[in-house]
């Protein structure tokens, strides 16, 4: 009760309203997804890590003291120039979710997740001149990261679970099923907080981190 480690309704708001919008992607695009089996996402992994290296620009651009972190008064900058309006509370919590490991700040690997989440969260643009995000490019590459998470959300709820996960893994290739052990592991590392079911923020974490992003890679340089 006194234990806030793993508390189940710590970012109520923020995984309902991820979850909310995730199923609606997959109803608006009827489950399609362009990605038919786990190695055809395997495939795209050097792709993937090669674009979201790409993000360190834009990792640096909010960074405005560079000191390798994007601190609360920064993220809040952040927020405002990419006109995401949340509360002070929300914004408290966002940053609060995005520091997984509950050190310093934000780091490029926390980053990513973060910028993806607040993509998630804005209003797609009322013209379709100017893109939400600054760059096309990058909405591209997180449409594709969805795109993943659509493929493995069998159920269409906006979150994963077990039985998602092992239809996921299966899928087109009868001939090399994964052994449930894996299966299993693989939820595992997904399910950060232990509760049974892996959410956006989640499965962003441990995609990043299978793509081979890691906190500390390219920031030894910067340490003073
Ligand atoms: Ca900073
Ligand atoms: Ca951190
Ligand atoms: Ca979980």
């Amino acid at each position: 009760m006194f234990c806030h480690c793993g508390s189940p309704n710590k970012y109520q708001w923020l995984d309902a309203k991820l979850e909310a919008k995730l199923a609606e992607v997959k109803r608006s695009s009827q489950g399609h997804s362009n990605f038919k089996s786990i190695n055809s996402i395997i495939m795209r992994f050097p792709q993937f890590r090669e674009e979201l290296k790409d993000i360190r620009g834009v990792f640096e651009q909010y960074d405005e003291d560079s000191n390798g972190n994007i601190d609360y008064e920064e993220l809040k900058k952040c927020l405002q120039k990419l006109q995401l309006h949340l509360s002070e509370e929300e914004i408290k919590d966002l940053f609060h979710s995005c520091d997984m490991d509950e050190s310093k700040g934000i780091q490029f690997n926390e980053f990513i997740v973060l910028l993806c989440l607040i993509y998630l969260l804005k209003e797609p643009s009322s013209s379709n001149t100017t893109s939400t995000m600054g760059s096309l490019q990058l909405e591209a590459t997180f449409d594709t990261v969805i795109e993943v998470f659509m493929f493995l959300d069998k159920s269409g709820s906006g979150k994963l679970n077990k039985n998602d996960v092992i239809k996921a893994m299966n899928e087109a290739s009868p001939t090399e099923r994964s052994p449930a052990r894996i299966t299993k592991t693989r939820f595992r590392e997904m399910d950060w907080d232990r509760n049974g079911k892996v959410s956006f923020r989640e499965f962003l974490f441990a995609f990043i981190h299978w793509v081979g992003i890691d906190t500390d890679e390219e920031m030894l340089t910067k340490s003073p």
